[in-house]
C-alpha cells in the first residue's frame, strides 16, 4: 500500500517529530511516499528559487498515485488542507488524526463527511487506528 503521509512544513514545524515517528511506524508494514515531512532539517533546504512548481507538481502526483492519505492536522497548515481536498476531488481515503489537547479541527474538515476524523488525547492512540487504516484499504 502507497501511504501519502500530510503534515504541516510552512504551517510551523513544532510537530514535525510527531509526523517522523508516524512515517517510521507506517513504514514498517507499507510505502510512505512523502517521507521528507517528517525530515528535521527541512527548512534548511526551502531555499532555492523555482522549488515551488516542483514541490506542487511531485506532491500532486504523488497524491494521484497513492492509495490512502493519512494526515496529521494538530498544525495547521494551507498545503495540508489543499492535500485534503485534492484527494477528496481524486477519491483518495483521507484520514486525518488531530490532538484535541492543542487545536479544535477547522469546520471545513469535520463538517465534510467524506473525511474520516480521528480525534486523539496521547499520541499512542493514533498508532491502533493506523494499523486498522492499513488492514483496510
Ligand atoms: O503549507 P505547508 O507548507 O505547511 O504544506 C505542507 C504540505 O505540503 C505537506 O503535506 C507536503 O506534502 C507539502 N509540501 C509543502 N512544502 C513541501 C516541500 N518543501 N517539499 C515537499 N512537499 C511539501 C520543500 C522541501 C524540499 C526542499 C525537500
Amino acid at each position: 500500500m502507497k501511504v501519502y503521509f500530510a503534515g504541516s512544513i510552512r504551517g510551523g514545524r513544532a510537530d514535525a517529530d510527531l509526523y517522523r515517528r508516524i512515517i517510521s511506524y507506517i513504514q514498517k508494514t507499507d510505502v510512505v511516499l512523502t517521507e521528507h515531512v517528517g525530515d528535521l532539517s527541512l527548512s534548511k533546504l526551502e531555499d532555492a528559487p523555482n522549488r515551488d512548481q516542483a514541490i506542487y507538481a511531485q506532491d500532486t502526483a504523488w497524491l494521484r498515485e497513492s492509495d490512502v492519505v493519512i494526515a496529521e492536522c494538530t498544525t495547521p497548515s494551507l498545503g495540508v488542507g489543499y492535500e485534503m481536498a485534492y484527494a477528496e476531488r481524486f477519491g483518495k481515503p483521507v484520514h486525518i488524526f488531530y490532538d484535541t489537547r492543542r487545536t479544535v479541527l477547522s469546520g471545513m474538515l469535520t463538517g465534510d463527511p467524506y473525511f474520516h476524523i480521528h480525534p486523539y488525547s496521547d499520541e499512542s492512540q493514533i498508532y491502533p487506528v493506523i494499523d486498522g487504516i492499513l488492514k483496510i484499504h
